[in-house]
């Protein structure tokens, strides 16, 4: 027996009972209200696309060229089918060269020769019982590209992503009063590759603790702050508030696939998304 076994059992850490992971059938709007309210840590909905759908879109995903995030921020490398704003980003704003990634982007998908556009799919699942409109964002009248596809086996850094606090001014036409990062799990692993949420926000002194140029922390960064970690399913989609700390382990066994977009509460009550 360890000498800590002797002691007296250690009282649970008080759980904040508005950061849980809710599921349901559907996406209903007040399961989007809640999570753009901090209500509860993330919304999980299985079955969104049906298994034959994501192995149609895998399938087709084979052969197309991933490339990589950006090496020198992203490491250990994440593999992406599609643009991401985020390697557009400089000085606050979005630079020239995302509009042409943005466009070679759309042809690469629509070169996928799929019957349907899956993250049309995605939007009008997450619509369903939306009041407003779900719909892809524009910046200078501009639409932004939809969404990626994302292999991120070695998984992702702990981070947070925020549009707010990213870009200068307003990313979209429209602003934005909250935040979410939808995935849809069309490949998932055999051995890890959980998503873990932390309650935790981004904080002044947590720059000392930001890896050198990554866009990640130190684990420790989210101190003791409670946390989730779901297992990704196949098929399932997972709405959660990318404020929250987050991060994805590491993987091994199958490859983990997921299409995936930002997405945005606006002031005209539309959900907006982007890649
Ligand atoms: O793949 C995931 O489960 C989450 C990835 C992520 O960091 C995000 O969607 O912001
Ligand atoms: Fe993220």
């Amino acid at each position: 027996m360890r000498l800590s076994d002797l002691s007296a059992p250690a009282a649970a850490a008080p759980h904040d009972p508005h950061f849980s992971v809710v599921t349901g059938p559907a996406f209903t709007r007040q399961h989007i209200a809640d999570l753009a309210a901090g209500r509860c840590a993330a919304v999980a909905v299985p079955d969104v696309l049906p298994a034959a759908d994501c192995a149609r879109i895998l399938h087709a995903l084979e052969a197309a060229p991933f490339e990589t995030y950006g090496r020198q921020r992203v490491r250990p490398p994440v593999m992406r089918f599609g643009v991401g704003v985020s390697d557009h980003r400089r000085g606050g704003t979005v630079a020239d060269s995302y509009w042409p990634a943005a466009e070679a982007a759309g042809r690469a998908w629509q070169g996928l020769g799929l019957p349907y556009d899956p993250f049309a799919r995605c939007r009008e699942a997450l619509g369903r019982d939306w009041p407003g409109a779900v719909e892809v964002g524009r910046r200078g009248g501009r639409t932004l590209a939809p969404g990626v596809a994302r292999e991120p086996n070695d998984g992702f850094q702990v981070h947070f992503d925020e549009a707010q606090r990213e870009f200068r001014g307003d990313l979209l036409d429209v602003p934005l009063v909250a935040q979410f990062a939808f995935n849809l799990y069309l490949s998932v692993p055999e051995r890890g590759g959980e998503t873990v949420i932390w309650r935790h926000r981004w904080h002044p002194s947590d720059e000392s603790r930001r890896l050198p140029d990554s866009y990640g922390y130190a684990e420790d960064v989210v101190g003791d702050a409670e946390s989730v970690a779901i297992t990704p399913a196949v098929g399932e989609a997972l709405l959660l508030d990318p404020r929250n700390f987050h991060a994805v382990r590491p993987s091994s066994g199958s490859r983990r696939i997921a299409l995936g977009f930002s997405m945005g509460l606006g002031i005209t009550g539309d959900l907006l998304t982007w890649g």
